[in-house]
């Protein structure tokens, strides 16, 4: 298909707890460098996906505003971004619904996320939480959006929503949709537990000590960095030794998504030193990384009115990108609507 979309940018974060160093490394800091690139950007705080797992609904509004004081201590200019959370926009919910009927079960059952959160227990799981990739791809492409920055445990759901981007234009015959490019980048694109280097670090881990929050002080970031499991080992000079030493190349690649540099680069400067050295860095550089962001998150958090009408501006702004191509969307699939007259 010949490409008539411009380019921009949509992604979003759910408010289902804290923002960790994952979401910061593999997605927020991400999403700054793409704006500041001068690129449209949209960026939405999606409270619609959190409760496909039951949220404490006072929890559910601080995280929300949380995230988005989160956004804008990390970089996000609500001016030249557009900031806002996902229930504010009723096209997400209907687009939904669209794609509900476009996607098909088999495709959805295959979702690795949908299995790991509904655990050994699917039938208990919500159903919101089964078509959550359905949602996901209204998202997008009530926006028109073209790129997606997102951590590579995304990458299935993006696929999915391509995936109902070509069957909708195909079986209505047009060229509505555009067909949206993953941009999985970086040296941590997947930020592992401090606990378990087998695991993706999330806001959701029962166990603290297994992630690091963009709100925890200085004292908590070095106490967790102090007690992440690692091996007795020094640092080898090759990636490729780092190959069956899980926790040891996670905290390499967290080294390397912090400064701006590669994990080679990072080894090349710890060969040869053990944890004992390399520990105490990688506090530091987290502690002068994050401490700004902390603070500032803090200072937003006390005009709790101001974060309401940032995200309520963004709405607006999202409304009026999103509508029209809802509406174009009811006519192509055949919904009469009401017309002026
Ligand atoms: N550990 C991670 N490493 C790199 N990127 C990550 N992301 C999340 N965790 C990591 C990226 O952050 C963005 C927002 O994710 P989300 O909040 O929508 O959902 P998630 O991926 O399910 O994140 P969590 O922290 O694990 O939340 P819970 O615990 O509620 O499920 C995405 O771009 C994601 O790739």
């Amino acid at each position: 298909m010949s490409d008539p979309f411009r380019t921009r940018v949509f992604s979003g974060i759910q408010p289902s707890g804290g923002l960790t160093l994952g979401n910061y490394l593999g997605a927020l800091q991400r999403f700054v460098t793409t704006q500041d690139d001068g690129t449209e950007t949209i960026y939405c705080l999606v409270d619609l996906h959190a409760i496909t797992i039951w949220q404490d609904p006072a929890k559910l509004r601080h995280a929300t505003r949380e995230l988005a004081a989160g956004f804008i201590a990390a970089g996000i200019d609500p001016q030249r971004s557009i900031l806002f959370n996902q229930s504010q926009v009723p096209a997400h919910a209907e687009l939904a619904w669209i794609f509900n009927c476009v996607a098909r079960m088999g495709w959805l059952s295959r979702m690795t996320q949908f299995k790991d959160k509904a655990g050994k227990n699917r039938e208990n799981a919500s159903v919101g939480l089964f078509a959550y990739p359905a949602l996901m791809a209204a998202d997008i492409l009530a926006y028109h959006a073209t790129h997606v920055p997102v951590g590579e445990d995304q990458k299935q759901h993006l696929e999915l929503t391509r995936d109902i981007a070509i069957k909708f234009n195909h079986d209505y015959e047009v060229e509505f949709f555009p067909v949206v490019e993953p941009v999985i980048e970086g040296a941590a694109t997947r930020v592992m537990s401090l606990r378990d280097g087998t695991k993706k670090m999330s806001k959701s881990d029962p166990s603290d000590m297994s992630r690091i929050n963009l709100t925890d002080d200085a004292d908590a970031i070095s106490n967790k960095i102090r007690k992440a499991r690692t091996d007795p080992e020094p640092l080898p000079d090759t990636l490729d030794a780092l190959t069956e030493r899980a926790e040891a190349r996670n905290l390499v690649n967290i080294y390397a998504g912090l400064a701006g540099c590669s994990p080679a680069d990072v080894l090349a400067q710890f060969a040869g030193q053990g944890f004992g050295t390399f520990k105490p860095a990688l506090a530091d550089l987290a502690v002068a990384r994050l401490a700004p962001i902390n603070t500032e998150m803090t200072r937003l958090m006390q005009d709790v009115d101001e974060i309401d009408r940032i995200l309520a501006d963004g709405a607006a702004r999202a409304r009026a990108i999103a509508a029209p191509i809802l509406a174009q969307t009811h006519e192509i699939v055949g919904l009469v609507q009401r017309r002026e007259v």
